[in-house]
């Protein structure tokens, strides 16, 4: 694919306020993560445009958005979707420039998902609105009683950096699919592609004060002053349990719907009986795919004893070939998101060695001996013999990195997997289906892949257990936080 020009180059992002693409007096820069530059300006939304967008989020309720037809407000959405699809090349180009992740990884994933998450949830909230229909007759009241589901309000996003149009328009997609308005604070490293979902939005008339962005910093910042603005109605929130922690305990004074999608130190576990090549795909792509930063990444790795030698091996000549580098110039792995979040996977490299590891691979940074070098780039790494209580073994790294350990049996492994704070995912690789069932269904997280791993069907449950995260989005789940069910009782 040629390379689409970065869409912002020499612009400043705007905020996006009732309808209206707004700038004020603050600035911060952007930097492309592959070579340290600024790629352009943002607008930082300061409290008076934060509050002036919660304003016109909620004026949007009562206006004509309030009074469309489902049928009207979902062919909305597929329009946003068609024409996120129009400028697909312009998306990949600013999230590729925000991120540098691998150009497969935006084609492929990030901004096909952008577009179909609002398909899926226009049609999901058209076939609820069928089921809706039937309602239930309670004969011995002397009453009927139906139920409707209603808006929530306003509902206040605030979304990471590693998929950020995916994750963005995952819960966009839903809260607008059940009559909400929104105001959107995408994460001050990635608001290009958000940027563009407004200029989006602005094209196909969706009508003023339903899709509002704020751009900034989150303490002390924008997000914080949006999730705790007293005329939001709900928070959804995806990024860090620490995160996660303080918005929810700012949202607790006003008992505010929150949806929480948080982090993760997810286990893959291999059994002898697995494909083995198979598992070793599966596993370079679970543990390295986007640069490790997606938050179902496989750190923990836990291989059956008799064939951990040979899968350490293997994956170890499959991460050294992976070719690190610019995502437009065919790099299977890009840098990290910025140099603050090297510093900090390279931090857990090094703590790594103190705490015993063996590194297998990687362990440092790689030179290229040009413009590369000023990127945050860091070697995809294999660590070994680190015991399950190394703060390496328990700790969210965020990079592609793992730990592999042997195991001896299936109960020792279930208990070794759930030994964690977290709860999100795991990946289980076995050809035995009834072992498949058995350990699928002891593993203390949201979501289980056996044999695959981040195969997405948008109407299944999605979420975390334990720091991972509160409530489920997905499917009909998505559509239950965001609306509000509502039993009307009629006396006969
Ligand atoms: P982060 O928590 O630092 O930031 C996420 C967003 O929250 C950003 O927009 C940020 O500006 C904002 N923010 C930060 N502090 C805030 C505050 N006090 N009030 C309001 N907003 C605030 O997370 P990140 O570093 O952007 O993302 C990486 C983390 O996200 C990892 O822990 C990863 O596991 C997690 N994550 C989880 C999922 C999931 O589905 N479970 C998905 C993606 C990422
Ligand atoms: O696929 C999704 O819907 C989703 N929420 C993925 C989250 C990935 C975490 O980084």
């Amino acid at each position: 694919m040629p390379q689409t020009p970065y869409p912002f180059a020499g612009r400043t992002l705007p905020n996006y306020v009732d309808g209206a693409f707004v700038s004020g007096a603050e600035r911060f820069p952007v930097i492309n993560p592959v070579n340290g530059k600024v790629l352009a300006d943002v607008a930082l939304a300061d409290r008076a445009t934060v509050d002036a967008a919660v304003c016109a989020a909620r004026r949007a309720l009562k206006g004509p958005w309030g009074r469309m037809s489902l049928a009207d407000r979902t062919a909305l959405l597929v329009k946003v979707a068609d024409a996120i699809e129009a400028r697909f090349d312009d998306f990949v180009a600013a999230e590729i420039a925000d991120t540098g992740k691998s150009l497969l990884q935006a084609t492929k994933t990030d901004i096909p998902r952008g577009a179909a998450n609002f398909r899926s949830f226009a049609a999901l909230a058209q076939a609820r609105a069928t089921q809706c229909f039937e309602s239930d007759t309670a004969d011995g009241l002397g009453a009927i009683n139906y139920s409707i589901a209603r808006p929530l309000g306003v509902v206040a996003i605030v979304s990471p950096w590693n998929l950020p149009l995916l994750l963005l328009t995952w819960k966009v997609a839903p809260a607008l699919a059940c009559g909400n308005t929104v105001v959107a604070k995408p994460s001050e490293e990635t608001p290009s592609t958000a940027t563009l979902l407004a200029e989006v939005m602005d094209q196909v008339g969706m009508p003023a004060g339903v899709f509002n962005l704020v751009h900034g910093f989150g303490g002390h910042s924008t997000g914080e002053w949006l999730v705790s603005h007293p005329h939001i109605d709900a928070i959804t929130f995806t990024g860090e349990s620490a995160t996660g922690s303080a918005i929810m305990r700012g949202a607790a004074a006003d008992v505010k719907p929150i949806s929480f999608e948080l982090g993760g130190k997810n286990a893959a576990i291999i059994f002898e009986d697995a494909d083995f090549d198979a598992a070793i795909a599966g596993t370079m792509r679970s543990v390295f795919s986007n640069c490790g930063q997606v938050c179902l990444c496989s750190e923990r790795v836990y291989v059956a004893r008799p064939i951990f030698d040979r899968f350490v091996a293997e994956l170890a000549i499959r991460a050294k070939a992976l070719k690190i580098g610019d995502p437009f110039d065919g790099a299977d792995m890009g840098p990290l998101i910025s140099a603050q979040h090297r510093e900090k996977v390279l931090g857990y490299y090094r703590l790594a060695a103190e705490e015993g590891a063996t590194i297998v691979t990687g362990g440092g940074v790689p030179h290229f001996g040009n413009d590369l070098d000023r990127g945050s780039f860091v070697e995809p790494t294999i660590l070994t013999g680190l015991s399950d209580d190394a703060r390496c073994v328990r700790e969210e790294i965020f990079g592609p990195v793992c730990h592999i350990a042997p195991f001896d049996d299936e109960a020792e492994v279930i208990e070794r997997a759930n030994d964690s704070r977290y709860g999100l995912a795991a990946a289980v690789w076995t050809n035995d289906v009834k072992r498949a069932h058995r350990v699928a269904r002891q593993l203390e997280v949201g979501v289980v892949w056996v044999n695959d791993w981040f195969l997405r069907d948008l109407r299944t449950p999605f979420g975390g257990v334990k720091l991972s995260g509160i409530g489920r989005e997905g499917g009909e789940h998505s559509l239950a936080f965001y609306s509000e069910p509502m039993n009307i009782c009629i006396k006969l």
